[in-house]
């Protein structure tokens, strides 16, 4: 079994309800067990600024599938929450995203898959829920909470648990 992160990020539609009900598909596609799920964040839009909020959240898994498999079945559950790759812009709007961030220590660089995701360090949506779920994991060397202390969280909100 892999210990493997992944990011969600969405701004269109209900996305913590989004998120909800992405989560328990991954766990049922992925014969996955929850390990653990950071709170939900309220993120500035990061690459193409003039969009609106995006809500960030990060998860542990344990799954048995491999890398592809899992990535393959991350878009399938993009796509059935209403991801239109297509249709999309770089950095744009979308209901649903989920990033393979990492896969044990894991390393691939292929045009379909890089591991570590390349621009984990760079991005303060992905690190803050990080940092709440696993701050000791090392990532390509690093630590999660020695890569965020690198990167200004301005703007980035905690939001309250849903009842
Ligand atoms: N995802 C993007 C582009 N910009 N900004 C934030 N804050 N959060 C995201 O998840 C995000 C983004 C495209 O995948
Ligand atoms: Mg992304
Ligand atoms: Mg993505």
């Amino acid at each position: 079994m892999a210990s493997v992160l992944i990011a969600l990020g969405g701004n269109v539609g209900d996305v913590r309800a989004t998120f909800k009900k992405a989560i328990a598909n991954i766990c049922g596609m992925t014969q996955g067990a929850l390990l653990a799920r950071s709170s939900d964040y309220a993120t500035p839009p990061w690459g193409d600024e003039a969009q609106a909020r995006f809500v960030n959240a990060c998860i542990e898994i344990e799954t048995g599938l491999d890398p592809h498999a899992l990535l393959f079945t991350l878009h399938k559950i993009e796509h059935k929450f209403g991801r239109d790759r297509p249709k999309e812009t770089r950095w744009g709007p979308r209901t649903l995203d989920l990033d393979l961030i990492a896969y044990d220590d894991v390393s691939i660089e292929r045009p379909e898959l890089t591991l570590p995701h390349p621009r984990t360090f760079e991005r303060a949506f992905v690190l803050v829920p990080l940092m709440e779920i696993v701050p000791d994991r090392v990532i390509a060397g690093r630590s999660v909470a020695a890569a965020l202390v690198q990167l200004s969280t301005e703007g980035i909100e905690r939001l309250p648990e849903l009842c």
